[in-house]
C-alpha cells in the first residue's frame, strides 16, 4: 500500500514538473503506458491470493484513475497556456499605419484615347468599334484603295494565309475599316470616332508593328472643309490646353479623301524639348473630304451627302503632349515607366466605355 502512495506522490510531482505537453506525455507513458509503472503492478495481480488481489486491485485502479485525472487536468492547463501565449504573441497592433494599397495606373495610350474621346464626344461624335482582323473590302477596296496601291503590298500589310475562297484576311492597317462598317449599317447623318489598334509591317525606332489610331467621320448634307477645320482646330486647342495653337493645313493625298490635307501645329524644338508655338511645324494628323467613291461603296449617295474624315496617331500625340521620347517604351510593359506617368484610374465609367454601343 505504501508503495502505491509513493507512486502517487511521484506521479503527482512529475506531472507538476511537466512544463509542456511533450514532457507530460512522457509522464503519461511512464505511468499509464503498456510498460508503465501502474501497468507493471497490474501484471503482479495474477500472483496474489483472491482477497489480496481484490483490495490491491481496487487500490491500483483508484490510483490509475487519479493519475489519469491528474494528467488530463494538467494537459488542459498546458493547452490553455499554449493558446494564451500564441494569442499574446500574435495579437494585432491596430495602431500600426495601414499598408499602402497598390493601385494600377492608366497607360498613356489609354489616357490619350480617353482625352480625345472626351473632346470629340463633346462635339457630338459617337464612339464605334470594329474587328481587328479585316477583309480586303473593308480595309482597302471600299476606301478607294486600288489593287495596285503600295499599301496593299506584302511588306506593308500583315496578311493571313488564303482561305478556301482564295481570299486573304488582313490585320487592319487603319480604323477607317470600322467607319466603312458603320456607314454600311447606318443611315446618314452621322458623326463617329473609331479608336483602336492598327497594324503595319514596319518596325524601327519610330514605327511599331502595332500602334493606335483614332479616326473621325462626319457625314451630313452640307458639311464642308470649314467644318473640318473648325472641328480640328477646336480639338487641338483642347487637347494641348492652349487657346491659341498655331495651325496650318497642307495639301496632301489619300485615296479615300478629296481634297486631302495634313494638319501641322506650330511648335519650337530646342534640345529635344517640345513647346506649342514657335516657327517650327509639326505634322499631327491627316484629314480630308470623304471621296465620293467611298460614299458610293457603302451605299451613300455622294450627290446628297458629303463630309469629312480624319486620322490621328495616338502614340505620336502622347509623345508630343507628355514628352515621351522613345516609341518603344510604350510596349515594354515596364511598371516603373507607367508609374512615372501615373495617370490616375477613373473611378467612374470612362467615356470610351460608357458611350460605345
Ligand atoms: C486619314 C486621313 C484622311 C479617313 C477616311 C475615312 C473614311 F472611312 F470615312 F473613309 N476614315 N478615316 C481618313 C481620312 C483617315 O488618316 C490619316
Amino acid at each position: 500500500m505504501d508503495s502505491l502512495l509513493q507512486l502517487k506522490a511521484e506521479a503527482t510531482k512529475e506531472v507538476e514538473a511537466s512544463k509542456d505537453l511533450d514532457a507530460l506525455e512522457q509522464v503519461r507513458v511512464a505511468y499509464l503506458g503498456k510498460k508503465g509503472a501502474i501497468q507493471e503492478k497490474m501484471k503482479g495481480l495474477g500472483q496474489m491470493d483472491p482477497e489480496e488481489r481484490k483490495s490491491y486491485g481496487s487500490e491500483l485502479n483508484q490510483l490509475k484513475n487519479q493519475v489519469t485525472e491528474l494528467i488530463e487536468k494538467s494537459k488542459k492547463a498546458l493547452e490553455k497556456a499554449a493558446l494564451d501565449a500564441r494569442l499574446a504573441s500574435e495579437s494585432l497592433d491596430v495602431t500600426l499605419p495601414a499598408r499602402q494599397k497598390e493601385e494600377g495606373s492608366v497607360h498613356p495610350v489609354s489616357q490619350v484615347i480617353e482625352e480625345c474621346t472626351e473632346i470629340l464626344a463633346n462635339q457630338g461624335f459617337e464612339v464605334v468599334y470594329g474587328p481587328q482582323i479585316e477583309d480586303d473590302f473593308h480595309n482597302f477596296t471600299a476606301l478607294n484603295i486600288p489593287p495596285e496601291h503600295p499599301a496593299r503590298q506584302m511588306h506593308d500589310t500583315f496578311y493571313f494565309p488564303e482561305d478556301e475562297k482564295g481570299e486573304r484576311s488582313v490585320l487592319r492597317t487603319h480604323t477607317s475599316s470600322v467607319q466603312i462598317r458603320y456607314m454600311e449599317n447606318n443611315k446618314p447623318p452621322y458623326r463617329v470616332i473609331a479608336p483602336g489598334r492598327t497594324y503595319r509591317c514596319d518596325s524601327d525606332i519610330t514605327h511599331s508593328p502595332m500602334f493606335h489610331q483614332i479616326e473621325g467621320l462626319y457625314i451630313d448634307k452640307n458639311i464642308t472643309m470649314a467644318h473640318l477645320k473648325g472641328c480640328l482646330i477646336n480639338f487641338v486647342q483642347q487637347f494641348f490646353g492652349v487657346d491659341e495653337v498655331p495651325v496650318r493645313f497642307r495639301p496632301s493625298f489619300f485615296p479615300f479623301t478629296e481634297p486631302s490635307a495634313e494638319m501641322d501645329i506650330g511648335c519650337s524644338r530646342a534640345q529635344g524639348d517640345f513647346k506649342i508655338g514657335g516657327d517650327d511645324w509639326m505634322e499631327i494628323l491627316g484629314c480630308g473630304m470623304v471621296h465620293p467613291n467611298v460614299l458610293k461603296n457603302v451605299g451613300v449617295d455622294p450627290d446628297e451627302y458629303q463630309g469629312f474624315a480624319f486620322g490621328i496617331g495616338i502614340e505620336r500625340l502622347a509623345m508630343l503632349k507628355y514628352g515621351i521620347a522613345d516609341l518603344r517604351t510604350f510596349y515594354e510593359a515596364d511598371i516603373r515607366w507607367l508609374e512615372h506617368y501615373n495617370f490616375a484610374p477613373l473611378d467612374i465609367p470612362t467615356l470610351t466605355g460608357g458611350l460605345s454601343r
